[in-house]
């Protein structure tokens, strides 16, 4: 089996070339299967596409991918349709989520899950992060139950796999390219019937504190909610 894993990254210059690294010796050692990381950069202000290039130079498994279209969902999109597999994974190129948890992620497909994610509220999981960030995240999968009655628990994690079938049949109608994107893909995929499972992970932001200000949590908030309110009426 062929498996792209796609790693959107923008302005990541501090952490990209150690976490592709890494990234690269744990594939190495634990996947059996074809695969290939591929660095999905758009317009980085910083030195990330060099770097994803010099990588990608360096290492035949490493691809590098200038998606033209601003935002996390365009770089996903574009890296999973320009390189052609049977399983689709993306993760955060941060590491937030610990790799650990990539081969029973590939595994749930492998065993006809649609779609397997990374979720931060099972039992099983561990989770490090602020109480404003726990906060917002409840509240954001709070939103999504309500208006949207939505079953699986963490649609925002940065950590996915999908099959074939998923990128063919339900990728092409996700409509946003930025923050939303994977959400919208969770959201249409459950509402479609497919077979969707989340897996424990070990989640840490290695950000948390340092760089607060990367997103605005209160305008990406309001973002989101229109995002899903707009999702409710297509959806009616
Ligand atoms: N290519 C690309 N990657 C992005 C963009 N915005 C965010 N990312 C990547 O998406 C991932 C998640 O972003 P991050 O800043 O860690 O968000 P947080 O974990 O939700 O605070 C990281 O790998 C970012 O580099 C974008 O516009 N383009
Ligand atoms: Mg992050």
């Amino acid at each position: 089996m062929k498996i792209t894993l796609a790693l959107p990254a923008y302005n990541e210059e501090k952490i990209l070339k150690d976490n592709v690294l890494k990234l690269l010796e744990f594939c190495s050692k634990n996947l059996t299967d074809d695969w290939q990381i591929v660095v999905a950069d758009n317009g980085s202000t910083d030195q990330t596409a060099e770097i994803a290039q010099n990588l990608a130079q360096n290492f035949s498994a490493v691809k590098f991918i200038a998606a033209g279209q601003r935002g996390k969902g365009a770089a996903i999109r574009a890296a999973w349709e320009q390189n052609e597999a049977d399983i689709y994974c993306f993760m955060d190129a941060d590491l937030a989520t610990d790799i650990s948890a990539l081969p029973a992620l590939i595994a749930g497909v492998k065993a006809g899950q649609d779609l397997v994610i990374g979720s931060r509220f099972l039992a099983g999981s561990k989770v490090s992060r602020s109480l404003a960030r726990k906060l917002i995240s409840r509240i954001y999968r709070l939103i999504l139950k309500i208006l949207l009655n939505l079953k699986i628990n963490d649609a925002p994690c940065g950590f996915k796999a999908i099959s074939r079938k998923i990128k063919e049949k339900v990728l092409p109608q996700v409509q946003n390219n930025g923050w939303f994107f994977d959400s919208e893909l969770v959201i249409l995929a459950e509402k479609r019937g497919y077979k969707i499972k989340e897996i424990p992970v070990v989640w840490k932001d290695p950000r948390e504190g340092l760089d607060k200000s990367r997103v605005d949590v209160f305008s990406l908030g309001r973002e989101y909610l229109r995002q899903v309110i707009g999702l409710r009426r297509r959806l009616r």
